[in-house]
């Protein structure tokens, strides 16, 4: 990160994309106590506590470690530290802990809840539900939806093809099943070597379908994670005329090409990705998108491990605003989407930046001008975890 840049960060911003967020910070402690009680407000669906906690989380790199002696003059001055939160974080001062976190920790209900939740596909409300009709290990998942670990037969090729005319439950339902049956591979992180070799496998493929394609890896790894639990790539093409017209349905034929080499093994969802108003009547309109479980090439003296791989297709009009938007981090994007609108009168999301008074499109030509565009300083992705 540029020097130049960080110093004009400021940590007592309202909004985490004004904030500088690195990977691990002075209060890391603090940090995994609170990131406990807002874990148990989001598997109990209490949308708003929930965000209360991320909020007083995201505050919480704080440059220096939370003291007694700041506690008074600076740490009740960061925005989002209340009352309540003020007195959660005296405790930890003192104690080396919250009461209210070991109380989750050894909570029955709390640990089959966030287990489930690592399935993915299971959110929340569907772990409440499984909780109800007396699931309460991975186990009894697998026997309820009928899996069986390290097999999962799926009509691959079926499912690309019946993609957009499926129900959410169906999607639902199969994602669930496909993640239980290869939970023991997907529990495994991935390291950066892998991600890299991933990224350099499938735009290898690409290139034999379609030339000229160019690629970013996004998400956890672009913020500097050691280990990542999934690898998402942004594809889109260098040619900013003719580009658009080639990554349109490129998503599709990809996937049935990576699934013919045998690198694709499952899709878990295939679709366009949720539309940017304004952009709806061009050919650019959203970004069409692959949950997929992918597995390189092995020489064959060892079983590679399945790994789940997102591919997320922009036309070069929109691909920096999809590289910003699926870097993430999920509270850095809410805030940029939220700063976008309060401050500048703007919609953002990852396909798309436009002025809402006019509809007016901006199509920014690096990852500097998006931010440009939103008048806010250049954050590096490094320091987006908040
Ligand atoms: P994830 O892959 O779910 O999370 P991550 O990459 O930050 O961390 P890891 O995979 O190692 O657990 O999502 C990647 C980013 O994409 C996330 O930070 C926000 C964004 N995103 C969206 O914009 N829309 C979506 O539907 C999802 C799932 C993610
Ligand atoms: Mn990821
Ligand atoms: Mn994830
Ligand atoms: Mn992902």
């Amino acid at each position: 990160p540029q020097p130049a840049d960080i110093s004009l960060l400021t940590h007592t911003s309202r909004y985490c994309c004004c904030r500088a967020s690195p990977l691990v910070c002075p209060n890391q402690g603090l940090i995994k106590q609170l990131d406990k009680i807002k874990e148990a407000r989001n598997l109990e669906g209490e949308e708003r506590s929930m965000l209360s906690y991320a909020r007083a989380i995201s505050v919480s790199p704080f440059p220096h470690v939370i003291t007694h002696s700041n506690l008074k003059r600076e740490i009740s001055k960061l925005p989002y530290l209340g009352e309540k939160l003020l007195s959660m974080v005296e405790e930890f001062i003192k104690t080396g802990q919250i009461n209210e976190t070991q109380g989750i920790l050894t909570s029955s209900r709390f640990q089959a809840l966030s287990a489930f939740t690592t399935i993915h596909g299971i959110g929340p409300h569907t772990a409440r539900k499984l909780y109800n009709l007396g699931l309460r290990t991975l186990e009894d998942l697998e026997r309820y939806y009928e899996v069986e670990p390290g097999r999962c037969g799926q009509e691959t090729l079926a499912v690309i093809e019946a993609a957009g005319r499926e129900s959410d439950e169906a999607i639902v339902e199969r994602s669930i099943k496909v993640a239980l049956a290869l939970r023991h591979d997907f529990s495994q992180t991935i390291p950066r070597a892998e991600v890299e070799e991933m990224n350099r496998v499938v735009m290898s493929e690409l290139e034999q379908i379609e030339q000229g394609c160019k690629s970013i890896v996004v998400g956890g790894y672009r913020r500097g994670k050691p280990q990542s639990n999934d690898v998402d790539i942004v594809i889109s093409h260098r040619n900013w005329e003719s580009g658009a017209g080639k990554i349109k349905g490129l998503c599709k034929r990809f996937v049935r090409r990576l699934h013919e080499r045998g690198l694709v093994t499952h899709v878990m969802h295939l679709s366009g990705f949720h539309e940017h108003n304004a952009l709806r009547t061009h050919h650019w309109d959203s970004l069409e998108k692959a949950l997929t479980v992918f597995v390189l090439p092995g020489d064959g003296s060892q079983r590679r491990v399945y790994r789940r791989l997102d591919l997320i297709f922009a036309a070069p009009q929109v691909f920096w605003t999809a590289v910003v938007g699926w870097t993430g981090s999920t509270m850095f994007q809410r805030d940029l989407r939220l700063y976008a609108k309060q401050q500048k009168g703007f919609k953002f999301d990852s396909s798309g930046i436009s002025r809402r008074h006019d509809s007016k499109l901006f199509f920014p030509k690096t990852e500097r001008e998006v931010f440009e565009l939103l008048g806010l300083v250049y954050v590096h992705p490094t320091l987006r975890n908040a």
